[in-house]
């Protein structure tokens, strides 16, 4: 790429810049590092830049898009701040094409960066017609039993030096594809789970390493989420009964020529090791079956089976989208022992979702099976009943005395316990590990302080979103459902944009939503949906709640573009059947699993269904004003503040009694209609006290999945903070802690699934999760509120543009530090307390600024970096606020504050 730009400018800066240079660096395509298969044909670009200099903004950057030593896009100088999701605007760009980019910056005192190391992306099929490649399914005759996975072969020959090969890959069922005895890429699970019927992924594979003259592609394929048993009720072949694939394979020589391999009935296949492949219930293999060598060129296949055509419309195939699920974490066993019962266990002293990689010698025909569970029972014997119907178990036969390392394919558990029958010879740590297996997200948040329960609760929240967020974000990793609960991640998205980058993962999950709303509108409960009930409140409303998060979290306008049609869609479905404003008719799971007594317990006040229908359906209305308001849909707008202004009046007249309470005294009715602003103004603060009455009455929190969440949030704004931190602190149960003390390393589907004698809660013996997130969605207040690391309140400060510090301290807590990776680079709040001293430390990515409120209303008490904070030119005094601190507006760079408190 050629240096041809900022002539004039460039030896004015030229000697400073030396010593100051803005580097540019970390190059995202559609939030992607170099991604391989776009079908996006107006990609965008994302930069960080760095700077140790403090205030630096960028005023104007310069693209330059490249194919094949031709420019397809130079965007010249352009005068602008934006250096997140920049969108292409070169040449239409063309199918199965590797891009380079490179971007350079001139920043506001002037300089100009050198051009950024290129990234890279190339694009996936651009057209249906791209595809050539037919789909093809196993003529064998089935063991519809036991479905062992079928394996697909084909060999070809490339005829000269190879410049680049990329395959394109997809399938009904799951599929692993090797070349040449090498595995494609590294991720799990492929295509994912889509709503199949309308999108399908495929996925693309840089393969030029893998090729040489003589070749094979070789394929296993699995029942997977197409037509394995899914949901509850044991039933299987949701999308279909035949499993098939989709092959193509885009070789281009040094010479300029292209070559094509394909699937096609010149295919052959068979089966091999893998006799049965279930999610739910595991994988097992016969090594004894398996045909070795039929992945190379020379193997001989004159014996197996053709494949046939079959055929599904390419207009559905879709590029991925989201990150690939990968193998993560390994844990080694932290414990083995006999259980009282006899067991022979391994505990990994984490529960996770993933598999066991296992090193084992035997003699052929020795069989050894792994069941899995996530706890032991109060006498310490293994526990699966919670697991319903899923058998989570993988069982391997041996072939030979070899030693071999074995793992499944195509099936994953939730577990941190395994049990081991059949193994041959002594149960050593060193042929056992737990390998954690999950999307492969950039983890962007961290959260820790000075209390030791809480940073184990920041833990067991992270490992809540791992072991969920597998493809899909599904409810739990371990029974028989494993779905993508829309009210589930609702509640958790909030935590969820903390602690790791699921912009993508999100928004792919958000298209299929939008392809199984009902035509009217209506939300299924889980996505992809295999049939559910529609329309619960609270649940439904993932459709405007979670790209409104996302918006905001990574300032990305188009998501709301993409969902617009969905958002509004699922918002009428509900106007439909209100009655002046007000949705009585709706359904709704409630507060789920709310705090429940146990017998001879005091009993919780009971909550108007109707309280919580109508203030999600008035959160969404203010959702669909806002938005509009983004895209500048003026009508819309109006419509909805229309809508939302009757939507609030309703609440008043149905909910809100003489006295001004809510009809229904309990803790969920006060914590949602303060959530989402469904109180009069004038009545607000007699709510909130309300509301502390009903926690001081039972000394804790009686809520569920939904009002537990805002409760801090609600009682701090209040100014009830130590009642927040009380909450937060408390250790006996209910509380978000009580698991903690009983060993939980993940949180629970309910606050009671152990109980404190140690047994497991007697309600819904069969739904006991132990790998739930909802009840996770504290996090949010942990990293905003107790660290303060938010965003500004204002429109244009999405995406982190403008960073929001304010820290709560409080309860015991003496420091507390959070910091996340936007797409600007790392912001950072820490706070100290020492004696009548604070300290704070924050960091501000360049090209963004923040607002600090520092907590004294005296300057004067105030230095940043040893200097008083009035004399500083680099900070900004807005003025006192609240009777408490000091604001201030700071631009990029590190600053130490350190506060005389009185
Ligand atoms: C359960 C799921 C999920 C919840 C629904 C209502 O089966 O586990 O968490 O959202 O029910």
């Amino acid at each position: 790429m050629k240096k041809t730009f900022f002539a004039i400018i460039l030896p004015i800066i030229l000697i400073e810049s030396i010593c100051s240079q803005t580097i540019v660096k970390e190059l995202l395509t559609e939030n992607l590092i170099d991604p391989v298969g776009l079908d996006i044909s107006i990609p965008r670009f994302t930069w960080i830049l760095q700077n140790e200099k403090r205030g630096i903004t960028q005023t104007a950057y310069e693209i330059e898009v490249e194919s094949n030593d031709t420019f397809a896009w130079r965007s010249g100088r352009v005068l602008s701040d934006s250096s997140v999701l920049v969108a292409y605007k070169g040449l239409p760009l063309k199918s199965n094409t590797l891009y380079f980019w490179r971007v350079r910056v001139q920043d506001n005192r002037g300089y100009i960066s050198d051009w950024s190391l290129p990234g890279s992306f190339r694009t996936g099929f651009l057209q249906p017609s791209d595809w050539k490649a037919q789909w093809i399914t196993p003529t064998l005759e089935e063991d519809t039993v036991n479905r062992p996975s079928p394996y697909l072969r084909k060999t070809f020959q490339t005829k000269k030096e190879i410049r680049s090969a990329v395959l394109y890959a997809t399938s009904h069922g799951m599929y692993e594809a090797y070349l040449n005895g090498r595995r494609v890429g590294d991720a799990h699970y492929t295509p994912g789970w889509t709503s199949y019927h309308k999108r399908l992924q495929y996925q693309a594979y840089d393969v030029t390493g893998l090729l040489q003259q003589n070749n094979t592609i070789a394929v296993m394929l699995a029942s997977g989420w197409y037509r394995g048993t899914l949901g509850w009720s044991n039933k299987n072949n949701h999308y279909g009964r035949h499993i098939a694939l989709l092959i193509q394979l885009e070789i281009e020589y040094t010479d300029g020529t292209r070559e094509r391999v394909i699937s096609d009935p010149s295919w052959r296949s068979s089966t091999g090791k893998i006799i049965y492949s279930e999610i739910y219930n595991g994988e097992k293999i016969d090594l004894r079956l398996e045909k070795e060598g039929w992945m190379f060129p020379e193997y001989d296949d004159s014996q197996w089976a053709y494949v046939k055509k079959t055929n599904f419309d390419t207009a559905k195939l879709v590029a991925t989208y989201n990150e690939p699920v990968r193998q993560q974490e390994i844990f080694k066993p932290a414990a083995i022992f006999n259980t009282p019962k006899g067991e022979q266990i391994i505990d990994f002293g984490q529960n996770l979702a993933g598999w066991i990689r296992m090193k084992v010698k035997g003699k052929s025909g020795d069989m050894i099976t792994l069941s899995h569970a996530e706890v032991l029972d109060k006498e310490g014997n293994f526990h699966t009943a919670n697991l319903r119907a899923a058998k989570a178990q993988c069982t391997y036969i041996l072939k030979d005395t070899n030693k071999v390392i074995l793992h499944p394919h195509f099936t994953w558990h939730g577990f941190r316990y395994v049990k081991i029958e059949g193994y041959p010879g002594e149960i050593k740590p060193e042929n056992f590990e737990a390998v954690a297996l999950y999307s492969d997200m950039e983890p962007t948040g961290s959260f820790t302080s000075s209390h030791p329960l809480i940073n184990r609760l920041q833990s067991n929240i992270k490992w809540g979103q791992k072991g969920n967020f597998l493809d899909i974000p599904t409810d739990c990793p371990q029974r028989d459902e494993r779905l993508g609960w829309t009210g589930d991640i609702q509640v958790f998205v909030p935590t969820a944009v903390f602690n790791m980058r699921v912009h993508n993962f999100l928004t792919k999950w958000l298209r299929d939503l939008e392809a199984d709303q009902l035509i009217t509108g209506e939300v299924p409960n889980y996505i992809p949906d295999l049939g559910s009930n529609v329309n619960r409140a609270a649940w439904g409303d993932a459709a405007t709640i979670v790209p409104w998060t996302l918006y905001k979290t990574y300032g990305d306008k188009r998501i709301l573009h993409q969902q617009y049609g969905s958002m509004k869609a699922y918002v009428k479905s509900i106007t439909n059947v209100t009655h002046d404003g007000l949705w009585d008719k709706g359904v709704t799971f409630g507060d789920w699993l709310a705090y429940s007594p146990e017998e001879g317990e005091r009993k919780t006040p009971g909550t108007n269904k109707n309280i919580i229908t109508q203030a999600y359906y008035a959160n969404s209305l203010r959702i669909m004003m806002n938005t509009a308001k983004v895209l500048n849909i003026p009508d819309d707008e109006i419509y909805y503040t229309n809508l939302l202004e009757q939507a609030k009046k309703a609440f008043h007249t149905a909910f809100i009694n003489e006295k001004g309470d809510l009809i229904s005294p309990s803790q969920t009715a006060y914590s949602i209609a303060l959530e989402f602003g469904m109180i009069p103004y004038h009545l607000e603060k007699q709510a909130a006290a309300r509301l502390v009455e009903l926690i001081d009455d039972f000394g804790h929190f009686t809520t569920g999945f939904l009002a537990t969440s805002p409760l801090p949030h609600i009682l701090l704004k209040y100014g009830y903070g130590d009642l927040a931190y009380k909450l937060l602190e408390r250790e006996e149960y209910p509380s978000w802690l009580y698991p903690i003390t009983m060993g939980a390393t993940t949180f629970w589907e309910r606050w009671n699934a152990i109980k404190p004698d140690g047994s497991f809660q007697t309600q819904k013996p069969q739904s006991n999760s132990f790998n739930h997130y909802a009840h996770g969605a504290v996090g949010d207040f942990l990293y905003r509120k107790v660290a303060g690391l938010d965003i500004a309140p204002d429109k244009d400060a999405v995406g982190y543009k403008h960073n929001l510090i304010k820290p709560f301290p409080g309860g015991s807590l003496k420091h507390a530090r959070a910091i996340l990776k936007t797409y600007y680079g790392t912001v950072g709040s820490s706070w100290k307390l020492d004696g009548k001293q604070m300290e704070m430390t924050v960091e501000v990515p360049v090209n963004t600024r923040a607002t600090v409120y520092l907590p004294s209303t005296t300057p004067e008490n105030i230095t940043e970096g040893g200097k008083p904070v009035n004399t500083s030119t680099e900070i900004n005094i807005l003025g006192q606020e609240e009777d408490k601190y000091t604001v201030i507006q700071i631009g990029s760079g590190k600053y130490q504050f350190k506060i005389q408190r009185l």
